[in-house]
């Protein structure tokens, strides 16, 4: 177990950030040990996601390829209370795996995705000031901190171009297309297949994907309640702990 996957898990669990670290580390391994240490308290892995979706938000931080976090039914929004450090949410797309993916060929075949639903991000860097370097924030599982998925339709991939609205407290605060995802949020698929097989991580048959975001992240403060609206999925939303 390296120093920095066991200091990212507290800052996680105490909501106490932690300094960038200077160290040398290998940053999918940490974020292996990290998820690794979740896995032995009893979570369930139960998906991935990808980050650094938009070209905005890649030329920002100076990066040209995306990124890969896992998801555990802890982090849903709705399976209980946790410590937060400076969360802020997104509106994502998700999908929903209808085979076992190991490879890029396999994201190809028909059936690799079966359900779409509307569903919102909450990300929290565990580090300070929410500063971070393309190896920290992988190390970091990508910030990954909590989601909420609406309700699953047919995945049907003529409708991939889709309005999206995020509210917080009833107040439209971004407004923008999952067109924003990748150009084409069809591609998340492949492209979470490319980045788990360079690590050896295959995804399960039934997995939930969380696409990327449709928009900027808004911060959310203690008692908000978010809701997103996609055109023709629906929505999802929650409300934050006071
Ligand atoms: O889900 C995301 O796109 C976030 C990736 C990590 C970068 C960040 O925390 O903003
Ligand atoms: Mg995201």
């Amino acid at each position: 177990m390296t120093d920095l996957a066991a200091r990212l898990d507290e800052a996680c669990r105490t909501g106490v950030a932690i300094p960038q670290p200077v160290d040398d580390f290998e940053p999918y391994e940490v974020q292996s040990e990290l998820i690794g240490l979740r896995l032995d308290r009893g979570e369930r892995l139960v998906g991935v996601k990808l980050g650094f979706t938009s070209e905005g938000k890649r030329r920002q931080m100076g990066v040209d390829d995306l990124i890969l976090g896992r998801l555990t039914d802890a982090m849903s929004v709705h399976s209980g209370s946790r410590r937060y450090i400076h969360p802020r949410v997104e509106p994502e797309i998700v999908y929903l795996t209808g085979r076992r993916i190991a490879s890029v060929t396999d994201a190809q075949r028909p059936g690799a995705v079966v359900a779409v639903a509307p569903g919102l991000e909450i990300i929290d860097s565990r580090y300070e000031n929410f500063r971070f370097s393309l190896e920290s924030v992988i190390a970091d599982n990508t910030s990954a901190a909590g989601y909420a998925i609406g309700p699953w339709r047919t995945y049907d991939p003529t409708r991939w171009n889709l309005g999206v609205v995020m509210e917080i407290d009833g107040r439209a605060v971004q407004i923008g297309s999952t067109a924003a995802i990748l150009g084409d949020p069809r591609r998340a698929v492949v492209e979470a297949a490319r980045l788990a097989a360079s690590i050896g991580l295959v995804i399960e048959e039934g997995s939930v994907l969380l696409a990327g975001a449709a928009t900027p992240a808004e911060p959310l403060r203690p008692g908000a309640h978010v809701r997103v609206e996609i055109q023709d999925l629906g929505e999802a939303a929650f409300r934050m702990e006071a």
